[in-house]
């Protein structure tokens, strides 16, 4: 991996990272990151939704986020109720585009 890495920076392909090439490989990198942290909170959020990775909240993992969340065990009606909402296109998972919209009007 670390090669790849070298590859990466090593823009020139001579087989050596000029100091010009590594402090661009690593603004490049740190650009990155910033990217990724303004567009967290919500997909942060979706993330520690999303339990077992799989890119998609579903319906179980819903429920153990509201469980956590809700002081009083939320119905299973309820839990049904807000998981339709958030699923716009209703095919029984919340993508993150779903997520994000429901997300942004939280925030607000
Ligand atoms: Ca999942
Ligand atoms: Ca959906």
């Amino acid at each position: 991996q670390s090669e790849a890495v070298f590859r990466a920076m090593d823009t020139n392909s001579d087989g050596e990272i000029s100091l010009e090439e590594f402090t661009k490989g690593l603004s490049d990198a740190m650009e990155g990151e910033e990217a990724a942290m303004s567009e967290s909170p919500a997909l942060a959020a979706f993330r520690e939704l999303d339990t077992d990775g799989s890119g998609f909240i579903d319906l179980q993992e819903l429920r153990v986020a509201l469980d956590a969340a809700a002081r009083a065990r939320p119905s299973e009606e309820v839990v049904e109720a807000i998981f339709r909402e958030i699923d716009a296109n209703g095919d029984g998972v919340i993508s993150f585009e779903e997520f994000a919209r429901v997300y942004a009007k939280l925030e607000l």
